[in-house]
């Protein structure tokens, strides 16, 4: 029998997720079960800032959020739960989770000050409207800074070489091209910027009472950070703006303490003074931590708007897609993360198309036709999709297999097809876009067949969809009920924070799952057995032949992958 890491019996876990349209907490005790939750939603609750699902969206593909709305979701989630009589003496530690990528400028003389000096009997917000030297912080939508992308790539000897450094190449919403953005057009602004942190290490600054630390997870997600060394890259902070390093301040590993919590909220909401403060970092790693992914070889997968699939490897192989971050619960390893930007309106285009807009009919028409489709792929487009890098639209491909070569090896020729029946139209889009995700995520370090895959996201209800999911990666498939897989995760991560910090050791975070096994977020449930079988490894071959037409079809449209 494992042994329990025992946590005060008391003792309360608090995990924010400052996200795009809302702030929400989610309260853990000491057997890790979620005892409360509350959210602030920007656009209804906090409605002067008028924004629109969270955001400002200006001309040229700019998008921002206003920074003191995030200030004020923070005291007003806090004052929801005193008006619940929550027992704020409790709590032992918080955690959070912020948006990736968006960024938050400090003014110089006045941000640090401010958080130093603030004043328990006033609002928050009040106290540091003037401590910003940007109120309107570009987030990760914004999609402005192409022109600073290509500069940093070039610059730095390739995309290629930045995403050996950083662990992706130069993406618009990443923090270094924004940062660039705003040196070249507002100088004086960045001039007169003392600290710039992310979503995530501002909102860990405003409990501190000073600025936090930039944890290695997020600070992965900046093209800006060595990925394997863990400190600001100089080469990469030369030819993105000058005097970065002091602005930008420490990185620190993302299950250590940030401080203690600011007196400031101690007075307010009577909270323990020895209540302590994890690293906040980016929503995607703390959803890793949600879902409880622990062991390289753990991957997920969730289908939804967009499709997201991130696993943990201890072996990255960082390319010109995908990203790769630090493990925010493993400072040994990696986790991976693939964004596709068609997901569930894409196979729900398909749906409407061919299966009379029925998800039953659908399945149906899935199981007319038999795994592989006759050697029928398609790649499936309604928007221009990120990978690999193309523009809208639909190609279709029969594959024929054709007698062995010298090698001994498989080959196939390729033919191009103007259309598919309807059952081999909706096979064709869902094996295609795990095939992909299958290639992809082999590509960038994931073992393969993975341990196992957890499917999250609407799409995981379709049980034809997590039936193939097994068959193509070669492995079980669970599913986890959960919608705040990021607050929950942080919850985690101050908890397991917490422990390390009293045992004065770094323990795995799987520690504290161990006899604990009906807390909500190791519960997943086995929905589909998958085997490393020849289907598998047929699979695995058309994997491969779907990256050659993949690579065919961008070069064809003259863009580099
Ligand atoms: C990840 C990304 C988004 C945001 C959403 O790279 O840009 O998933 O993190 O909050």
């Amino acid at each position: 029998m494992a042994k329990l890491v025992s946590l005060p019996e008391d003792a309360l876990f608090l995990g924010l997720d400052s996200s795009t349209q809302s702030l929400k907490v989610t309260v853990l005790d000491a057997n890790l079960q979620v005892t409360c939750s509350r959210a602030v939603h920007f656009d209804s609750e906090l409605s002067h800032y008028n924004t629109k699902d969270g955001v400002h969206r200006g001309a040229g593909g700019e998008v921002t959020a206003p920074v003191l709305m995030w200030v004020e979701a923070l005291e007003a989630i806090f004052n929801k739960l005193k008006s619940d009589n929550f027992p704020f003496e409790r709590v032992y530690a918080v955690s959070g989770s912020g948006q990736q990528h968006g960024s938050v400028y400090w003014k110089q003389k006045c941000g640090s000050e401010a958080l130093k000096t603030l004043d328990s009997s006033k609002s928050l917000h009040l106290q540091l409207k003037n401590a910003f030297s940007i109120m309107e912080s570009p987030i990760w939508m914004d999609s402005s800074t192409s022109k600073q992308c290509r500069a940093i790539e070039t610059a730095i000897g390739g995309p290629d070489v930045l995403a050996q450094i950083t662990g992706s190449r130069a993406y618009e919403r990443f923090t270094g091209p924004q940062i660039k953005k705003i040196y070249e057009s507002h100088k004086h602004v960045y001039d007169s910027t003392e600290r710039i942190s992310l979503v995530s290490s501002f909102m860990a600054s405003l409990l501190v009472g000073n600025y936090a630390a930039i944890d290695y997870s997020d600070g992965a997600g900046m093209n800006l950070m060595d990925l394997r060394r863990r400190v600001w890259s100089k080469a990469v902070l030369d030819v993105t703006a000058p005097g970065l390093e002091d602005k930008l301040g420490g990185l620190a590993p993302s299950h250590t303490v940030a401080g203690k919590l600011s007196a400031y909220f101690v007075e307010r909401y009577s909270f323990s003074p020895s209540c302590i403060v994890i690293h906040w970092s980016g929503d995607n790693p703390n959803s890793l931590a949600g879902l409880a992914l622990d062991l390289p070889g753990d991957l997920a997968i969730s289908l939804g708007t967009s499709d997201t699939v991130f696993g943990i490897t201890s072996d990255p192989n960082p390319g010109l897609e995908g990203h790769v971050f630090p493990n925010p619960v493993d400072p040994d390893t990696y986790m991976v993360m693939l964004c596709y930007k068609n997901g569930s309106l894409t196979r729900e285009g398909v749906r409407n198309q061919m299966a009379d807009g029925s998800w039953e009919v659908f399945n149906h028409k899935l199981n007319d036709t038999s795994p592989l489709n006759d050697g029928n792929v398609g790649f499936y487009y309604s928007e221009p999709e990120i990978i690999p890098p193309l523009p809208a639209g639909l190609h279709r491909f029969k594959l024929t297999q054709v007698c062995s070569e010298s090698n001994g090896k498989p080959s196939f020729t390729a033919e191009t097809i103007q259309e598919f029946n309807p059952s081999m139209e909706v096979r064709a889009i869902v094996e295609g876009q795990f095939l992909s995700m299958r290639a992809h995520s082999e590509r960038i370090g994931m073992p393969s067949p993975p341990e196992r895959v957890i499917v999250t996201g609407g799409g995981s209800a379709n049980k034809q969809f997590l039936k193939m999911i097994a068959e193509i990666f070669g492995c079980n498939v669970y599913t986890i009920e959960r919608t705040d897989s990021a607050s929950l995760g942080a919850a985690l991560r101050s908890a397991h924070g917490w422990v390390c910090k009293k045992l004065d050791k770094f323990i795995p975070v799987s520690d504290l799952f161990k006899g604990r096994e009906d807390m909500n977020a190791v519960q997943c449930k086995l929905v589909a057995e998958g085997m490393k079988d020849s289907l598998h490894k047929q699979y695995g071959l058309f994997a491969c032949e779907r990256m050659k037409l993949e690579k065919m079809l961008v070069e064809q449209l003259k863009l580099s992958i």
